[in-house]
């Protein structure tokens, strides 16, 4: 097995440089939570109203700004807010994919401004390096710390092998910034032992659906956890579209809280 795998989230914050990726680690642990929630959702009472409700049980608040209809720059301040209430990291999943001088504009600038709120936000590794250098010189000064996506839930997906492995390649090159990966596995170069470790956040979990009708594909906790070896599970709908969110919160987060701990008690 890795032998990151093993570890308590805590005792590999050690092997972390970025700020945002050892703060991440540390709060898990405290709070018994390896849960985070996609808020998908499109009006802004609604995602404060998620963020309040689910705060107690999660280490991440997953964002999509932008489909937000009534957004307005009291948002941000209000998560920011709610993020120290019941202390968990807020992630914009922005997905940036252009070239580095335009990304830095995206991440800083514009409506949304997201470098001064979101602790975390992503990249597609698509452009080549420069999109993480671009990102960089906005986000580490404010102590932010990026994801690459390095595989994708979707059907078809075209990250994967040499994609991937090129993008764990980037990673390692870039540990001051980029603290982990949106991924299905935990990923090593091919035909080598994993020597630097990563955490991977991962979307596309529930415990009722397969997948829906437009290429998402579902596993469970145990499957991304403990088979898998991933670290965060992301859930949107399986928890958001359930009649009663809260007590679905505390399923998944029970669910993907004893695979971590069987993992990390396998011999
Ligand atoms: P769902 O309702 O649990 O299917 O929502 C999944 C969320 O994760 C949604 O916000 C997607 O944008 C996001 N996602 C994903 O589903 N798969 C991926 O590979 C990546 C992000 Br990257």
């Amino acid at each position: 097995m890795s032998p990151y795998a093993k570890q308590t989230y805590s005792a590999r914050a050690g092997g972390f440089s970025n700020p945002t990726g050892v703060q991440l680690l540390r709060l898990m642990d405290e709070k018994k939570t390896n849960l985070s929630i996609a808020a998908d959702v499109t009006s802004k009472v609604e995602l404060l109203k998620m963020a309040d409700q689910l705060g107690p049980y999660i280490c991440v608040f997953k964002t999509h700004i932008d489909i937000l209809s009534d957004y307005d720059e009291t948002v941000p301040g209000a998560l920011q807010a709610l993020a120290e209430k019941h202390h968990f990291l807020i992630f914009e999943d922005r997905k940036f994919a252009d070239i580095g001088s335009t990304v830095k504009s995206q991440y800083a600038s514009g409506i949304y401004k997201i470098a001064s709120w979101s602790h975390i936000t992503n990249a597609h590794p698509i452009p080549g390096e420069g999109i993480i250098q671009g990102l960089k010189e906005v986000g580490l000064p404010l102590k932010r710390g990026l994801l690459l996506l390095a595989e994708m839930s979707s059907k078809g997906t075209l990250a994967k092998g040499e994609y991937s492995q090129e993008t764990l390649r980037m990673a390692k090159r870039n540990k001051d910034f980029v603290f982990g990966f949106i991924g299905q596995r935990r990923l090593a170069e091919e035909g080598a032992e994993e020597d630097e470790d990563f955490l991977y956040l991962t979307p596309g979990v529930s415990m009722a659906q397969p997948g829906d009708s437009l290429g998402q594909q579902y596993r469970s906790p145990e499957q991304v956890i403990l088979e898998s070896k991933c670290d965060v599970i992301i859930v949107g709908r399986g928890i958001y579209g359930a009649a009663d969110p809260v007590a679905k919160a505390i399923e998944y987060r029970a669910a993907g809280w004893n695979a971590y701990l069987k993992r990390t008690q396998q011999a």
